[in-house]
């Protein structure tokens, strides 16, 4: 049963956190910091600092009442047989995907860029998703994931809004589950498109969920700790 009432838009989420779980898309260095495929592809990484601090309370809170967490990263196998030639042959010839960086190859697994930055590091035993596409869902194993915990609520963070948090909502959406944006903890390049994308989250009665943000987490799972040990 929902026991938990989540302030949101365009309406409160009454939600289960034993049946819902923290997934922090992306929040790699090849997007945050400088030398990475965000910066190669002309943008100001420095915009996307404003999610870390609200990823990092949302992130303690999930981890205090053991909730699910789910880390995504968006890379390449080195071999990049997983990389569609469409995807590669964007932006400067120098600095694609697989080009060497400052920070090893531009978003190929294993590589320094790659990984999460440190701040939001993941901890033993939370779910590290690698994903080939901007979307969590495709051809990657999160369905069954969440299906085998009995997951039906997706708390969604990470960078950057309009891209691949926006594609893993809708496509959560899509397969039956409550998708929430937790609005300060997601960040785009392009602060209107951060406006605008969690606008079109919300609109027309939550079209395709529910957009709220860490401080009402924080509250929502105030006294709920170890939500999930407890229920076992
Ligand atoms: C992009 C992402 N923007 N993680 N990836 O290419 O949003």
């Amino acid at each position: 049963m929902p026991d938990t009432l989540l302030a949101a838009e365009p309406a409160p989420l009454a939600f289960d956190p034993a049946r819902a779980a923290l997934v922090i898309i992306d929040m790699q260095r090849d997007f945050l910091e400088p030398g990475g495929f965000g910066e190669t592809l002309g943008n100001d990484v420095s915009l996307l600092q404003a999610a870390v601090g609200p990823c990092q309370r949302a992130l303690a809170a999930a981890r205090a009442t053991g909730m699910l967490v789910i880390h995504t990263r968006e890379g390449h196998r080195p071999d990049m047989a997983d990389a569609p030639p469409a995807k590669v042959e964007r932006g400067a010839p120098t600095a694609r995907i697989g080009c060497a960086g400052p920070m090893g190859r531009i978003l190929i697994r294993g590589e320094a860029g790659h990984d999460i930055i440190p701040e939001l590091y993941p901890a033993a035993g939370e779910v590290v998703l690698d994903k080939p596409g901007k979307g969590a869902f495709y051809q990657t194993d999160l369905e069954l994931i969440l299906k085998n915990r009995g997951i039906d609520t997706l708390l969604v963070a990470g960078v950057t809004t309009e891209v691949c948090v926006h594609t893993t909502i809708r496509e959560g959406n899509d397969r039956g589950y409550r998708c929430v944006a937790l609005a300060d903890c997601c960040a785009s390049y392009f602060p209107d498109f951060h406006r605008v994308g969690l606008d079109m989250i919300k609109a027309q009665g939550g079209i395709f969920g529910w957009v709220s943000d860490s401080a009402a987490l924080v509250a929502a799972l105030g006294n709920k700790t170890a939500a999930r040990s407890s229920a076992a």
